[in-house]
């Protein structure tokens, strides 16, 4: 006799698949490949969202911790004084590359020079470039952070540890993204297919895809910039936000963390700005770890992603801290701000 099985207890194949549809999966997926290279990059990304894991579980109970919030009395390479987070994160990164034979090299806003795992070099040939804990000024009142990631292959031996292969534009990333710490924590990725985001599921300890081959809007009503900084902009900047402020239909938006902010023009459009000021010419944003990785989803999305002049990704840094002023977002609002910039 045929017995139905009450609806409940039928899972719709499109749902058990996606759950199954982990990131490291995903990964091997979206190249196409099953090579050792496409295995060890699935290896990575897993790594890396075991970082976020750890990561989001040590946010998501700092309030109630001893030692997690506050500074820790250093400043660090950028001259910022560092949160107490800012360094766990950061050896977190380090730690789950430790007997991995993936990494061999680890370059971050955190450490003066690239860190190196003896025990992976030489025979892994990738570098992480990171940001581990982005807007950490936001981390004592709960408000949402993010860690910013890139892979690169090291090119040549090394030898002095100088790592100035890396000094060499964004073309150069193999894959890039970020993990947003908010309400949920989500990890996005390109590897050059696509920009692909993972929900962290709490329930089962994976990243589940959520959204494949995500598009940024060519327009969008969001203009994010620290208007704080507006009589250290050139006129350029000035004039554009001036005229914002009279244009029907845009609205600001500005969290003080990059990754947050990002994700929302990812996710609705409009644009970001980090303008060179009096004080920083250069802006304050990092390329390797912070503006190129970005810009890499950004354009990935179809949006754009300059200094005001050149393209981010095309930015060949003199060291490895070396900063850009940054505009990324929708095609029709970067080349908007561009329009008010003299060549
Ligand atoms: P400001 C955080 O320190 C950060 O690097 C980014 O996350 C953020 O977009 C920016 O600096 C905020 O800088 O000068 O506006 O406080």
């Amino acid at each position: 006799m045929n017995t139905i099985s009450p609806p409940e207890l039928i899972i719709p194949e499109s749902n058990l698949d996606r759950d199954c549809t982990t990131l490291s999966r995903h990964v091997l997926q979206s190249l196409k490949s099953f090579s050792p290279d496409a295995y060890d990059l699935s290896a990575i990304m897993s790594r890396i969202a075991l970082a976020g894991k750890l990561i989001s579980r040590r946010l998501s109970r700092a309030g109630l911790m001893e030692d997690v919030l506050g500074f820790t009395g250093e400043t660090n390479i950028q001259g910022e004084s560092v949160k107490k987070m800012d360094t766990y994160a950061n050896e977190v990164f380090i730690s789950v590359f430790k007997q991995s034979g993936l990494v061999c090299r680890l370059a971050s806003e955190e450490m003066d020079k690239p860190y190196y795992i003896p025990e992976n070099c030489p025979i892994g040939r990738y570098t992480l470039l990171y940001d581990p804990i982005d807007g950490s000024s936001n981390v004592d009142i709960n408000l949402n952070v993010g860690s910013i990631f890139a892979i690169r292959q090291q090119e040549g031996e090394d030898l002095d540890g100088e790592a100035t292969d890396l000094l060499q534009n964004g073309s150069k990333q193999i894959a890039a993204g970020y993990i947003l710490y908010g309400p949920a924590t989500v990890l996005v990725y390109t590897m050059g297919n696509g920009v692909h985001s993972f929900f962290l599921d709490p329930s089962l300890g994976e990243f589940i895809l959520a959204q494949e081959n995500i598009k940024i809007p060519d327009h969008g009503s969001v203009y994010s910039v620290n208007e704080g900084n507006f009589w250290q902009w050139n006129d350029s900047f000035r004039n554009y936000i001036r005229y914002v402020h009279r244009q029907e239909g845009y609205t600001g938006r500005y969290s003080g963390a990059l990754v947050g902010d990002i994700h929302r023009i990812l996710m609705q459009g409009g644009v970001f700005l980090y303008p060179g000021t009096t004080d920083q010419p250069q802006g304050k944003l990092r390329l390797l770890y912070e503006t190129a990785p970005l810009a890499f989803i950004i354009e990935q999305a179809g949006g754009k992603a300059s200094d005001g002049i050149n393209p981010i990704l095309d930015i060949i840094p003199s060291k490895i801290h070396y900063r850009t002023p940054a505009i990324l977002g929708s095609k029709n609002e970067v080349e908007l701000v561009e329009s008010f910039i003299e060549k």
